[in-house]
Order: structure tokens, then sequence, then C-alpha cells
């Protein structure tokens, strides 16, 4: 198959881009690296050192996955929609996969200026894809990544299904599943929630084949593929704006700092460990959803709470103010039954894998700035 793998440079993106490489797909990486330019600004780091676009497509192709053809294009989705539909028309994929957003909820909070550029770039990056599938060719299967976060913590609705709630109207009686009404917890949340709404009208008008993956929040660092070769290693976010919990605890416990805990620590969120990402993704892609209606999954293995994690990661806990609006400790139960009737088995959390990831924040010891632990913005 050919496969465009939008924001392919970024922390799920390339692990993601290389196991679909390695399935013997014809993979074109879009990206405008503004996630290495948002490093700078925020002089903030990758734990490891990530090799430039160029040297990481230069490693897959020459050294590790000699018969394939991975590469990549410089666009920026939102500003450059001409280019980016013209590269559409050129490859003319069977999928594309979406994961080209402003993905931190802190960043998204800082100010008036991320909170503008989050729900700018992130809303039109995926209304020009949209559009570009309709003009050229609607039978492209578009796989985007949503997040878990939509649909907010409360237990009034029970466990949260995948995407649709079933209900019945008091006033006609009939049942009907409607889209889970959201409850974002910060700016970046919000667009997911609004993808949701630009994805309903394209599958009602156009009947574009769309599936919205849900995704829990991904720990983890290496795969399969990214262990192969240094210049394939995946990117390991620790600071307080992209670093997300688990793998800043790893990092915080790895470098004999405390584990940063926000608030009691009874907040509970889902996970789902860096290869599941590829998995779901490549087994989303490999079966297509109807046309009859936005397929929805949730991309989650496990629920756990914060607390929970600093104890299985041990070290000394410091429990902060929470710098969030969030519920101080809330249940959370939700269904993965779509991604698993097409063959999913998460990977459950376990020390191997803890163990691996900080490995991997030991020998980078260098590069841990203390200074990019606590700077998380207050809202
Ligand atoms: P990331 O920031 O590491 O990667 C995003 C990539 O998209 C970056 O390489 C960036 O340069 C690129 N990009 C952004 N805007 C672009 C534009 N206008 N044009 C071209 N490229 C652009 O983020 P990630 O952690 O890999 O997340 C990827 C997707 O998965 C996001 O949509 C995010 O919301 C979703 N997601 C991530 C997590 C997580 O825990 N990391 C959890 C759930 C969902
Ligand atoms: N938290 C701490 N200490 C920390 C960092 C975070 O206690 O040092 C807490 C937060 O208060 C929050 C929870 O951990 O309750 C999760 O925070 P996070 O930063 O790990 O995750 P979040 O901001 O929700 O965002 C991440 C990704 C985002 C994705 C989302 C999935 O950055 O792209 O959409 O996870 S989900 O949370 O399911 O919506």
């Amino acid at each position: 198959m050919k496969i465009l793998v939008l924001g392919g440079d970024g922390f799920c993106g390339w692990p993601t881009a290389l196991k679909l490489v390695a399935e013997g797909h014809d993979v074109h990486i879009v990206d405008n690296l503004v996630r290495r330019d948002i490093d700078r600004d925020l002089k903030s780091n990758s734990l490891t050192d990530i090799a430039t676009m160029d040297e990481r497509c230069l490693a897959a192709n020459s050294h590790l996955l000699p018969d394939h053809n991975l590469c990549w294009h410089h666009i920026d989705i939102d500003l450059e929609y001409a280019l980016f539909k013209q590269l559409v028309d050129d490859v003319r994929p069977h999928a594309i996969v979406h994961f080209a957003e402003q993905r931190s909820a802190p960043f998204s909070m800082l100010d008036e200026n991320t909170r503008r550029y989050t729900v700018e770039n992130n809303i039109s990056v995926t209304h020009n894809v949209l559009n570009a599938i309709v003009e050229i060719d609607p039978n492209i299967h578009l796989v985007h990544l949503g997040t878990m976060g939509v649909y907010g913590y409360s237990k009034d609705f029970g466990v949260i299904p995948e995407g649709y709630l079933n209900v019945k109207v008091n006033s006609t009686e009939k049942d009907v599943d409607i889209l889970y009404p959201t409850q974002p917890g910060s700016i970046y949340h919000m667009t997911k929630s609004l993808d949701q709404l630009l994805f309903q009208f394209y599958n009602k008008n156009w009947k574009l084949k769309i599936t919205d993956l849900h995704q829990g929040i991904v720990w983890g660092t290496q795969t399969e593929e990214t262990s192969l070769h240094p210049d394939l290693v995946n990117r390991f976010d620790y600071d307080g704006i992209y670093g997300t919990v688990l793998n800043r605890f790893i990092a915080e416990s790895a470098n004999n700092s405390p584990l940063t805990v926000y608030g009691t620590g009874g907040q509970k969120r889902a996970f789902i460990h860096i290869s599941d990402t590829a998995r779901c993704v490549s087994l989303a892609v490999h079966n297509e959803p109807d046309r009859g209606g936005v397929r929805i999954f949730n991309q989650v293995s496990e629920v756990r709470s914060v607390f929970e994690l600093a104890k299985m990661v041990g070290g000394d806990i410091e429990h902060l103010d929470n710098p969030r609006k969030e519920l101080p400790k809330n249940d959370l139960e939700a269904e993965n039954t779509g991604l698993r009737s097409l063959g999913f088995e998460p990977i459950l959390l376990n020390d191997a894998l803890v163990n691996d990831s900080w490995f991997i924040a030991e020998q980078t010891r260098q590069n841990f700035n203390e200074d990019n632990v606590l700077t998380s913005p207050k809202w």
C-alpha cells in the first residue's frame, strides 16, 4: 500500500512510519518540523539525541530496511495547502495517517499566542487533509489520531463507549446513537472535539472513509524498529510542557529527581505503549471502515491512576499543587473492543518495559535539564 504519514517526525508518527515500512508499505512522511522548532523556542529537548529527518530516512533505507523506500516531504499542511494537495495527487495514497497536530495540553494553555496557534494549526490541518481527499480521491482512507481526553471524566454516562453514546430521547422514546458529548480539559483537547465535527460532516456529505482513534496517554520510547540503529531512535519528552506523565516519572527517577505528582495523584487516565500505537494504526489501515459513519475506536490498553504509576516507577514522590483545572480524583472505565476485534492484544504496563525506558533515560542523563521539569503553565 502507499501511505502518507502526516507528522511522521513526531513521537508517535516516527515509530508508526517505520513499522509500516517494515511491513512492506511505500511510506511518505509529511512534516514541517515545527515540533523541533518549539523545542528550541522552549529551550527544551528530547532526552534522546534524535537524528535529522534526512539521517533518519537514510538509516531506514540504506542500513535497515533496504528493500523499502521511506521518504519525507517538508510541507506545512496548514500554510501550504497547494503543495500538500499536489503531493496527494502525485502519490495517490491508499491511506493517510494523520498525526500532524500541536498535541500538548500545557502548550495550548501557555498564552494567547499558543491558544490561537493550536486552534488554527490543528483545525486547519485536519480540514486541509479532508479537502485534499475530496478533491483528489474520495477513496483514500483517513486514519486520524484523536484523544481519550475528548470524553472528559464524568461517570454520569457510565463506561466510556467508542465515540457514540446510546441514549433514549424522552420526547420520542426513541433509542439513538449520538456523538459522545465532549468535555475537553484544555484548548488542545478542544481541537480534537472540533475535529470530530469536521469528520462527521465530511463523512455525511462526501461519504469519506474515516477512522478516528481516540488514543490514551502514550508511554515508552523505543519500538522494535527504532531500536535497530542509533539514527532511528525515537524522541523522549520529559519537560513540563511536552513530557507525558509516565515518561516524566521514568526520566525523573533515572535522574534522582523527585516524581512530580500533580495534586493527590487520584487522576485516572488511559495508557498505551508506543509499540501498540504503531500496531493499532497498522490494524486500522489494514481494515478499512465502510462509509456509513465515522468509525471511532478507543486506542487504549489500560487505566491507571497517576499515584499508582509513581509507586510503580519508584523514588521520592513530591505532591505539587496541580497546575491544571481537573478533578482531583476520578473513576475511569473505557471500552476498547473495536481494535481488539481486529486482533489488538494490548501490552500491559510491566517492569521490563518500564526498565527499558529507565535504561534509556539513564543513558541520556547528560541531556536531562532540571530547569525543564516544572515548566507547566497554570490554568
Ligand atoms: P509530536 O508533537 O511529537 O508530533 C506531531 C508532529 O506533527 C511533529 O513532528 C510536528 O512537527 C508535526 N506537525 C504539526 N503541525 C504540522 C503542520 N502544520 N504541518 C506539518 N507537520 C506538522 O506529537 P505526538 O506525541 O507524536 O502525537 C501525534 C498525534 O497523536 C497528535 O495528533 C496527538 O494529539 C495524538 N496523541 C498523542 C498522544 C501522546 O501521548 N503523545 C496521546 C494521544 C493522542
Ligand atoms: N501529571 C502529573 N504529573 C506530571 C505530569 C502530569 O501528575 O508531571 C498528571 C496530569 O495532571 C494529568 C495526567 O497526569 O492528570 C496526564 O497528564 P499528561 O501530561 O501525561 O497527559 P495529557 O495532558 O492528558 O496529554 C497527553 C498527550 C496528548 C494526548 C493525551 C491523551 O500530550 O497529546 O491527547 O495525553 S488523554 O490524556 O487520554 O487525553
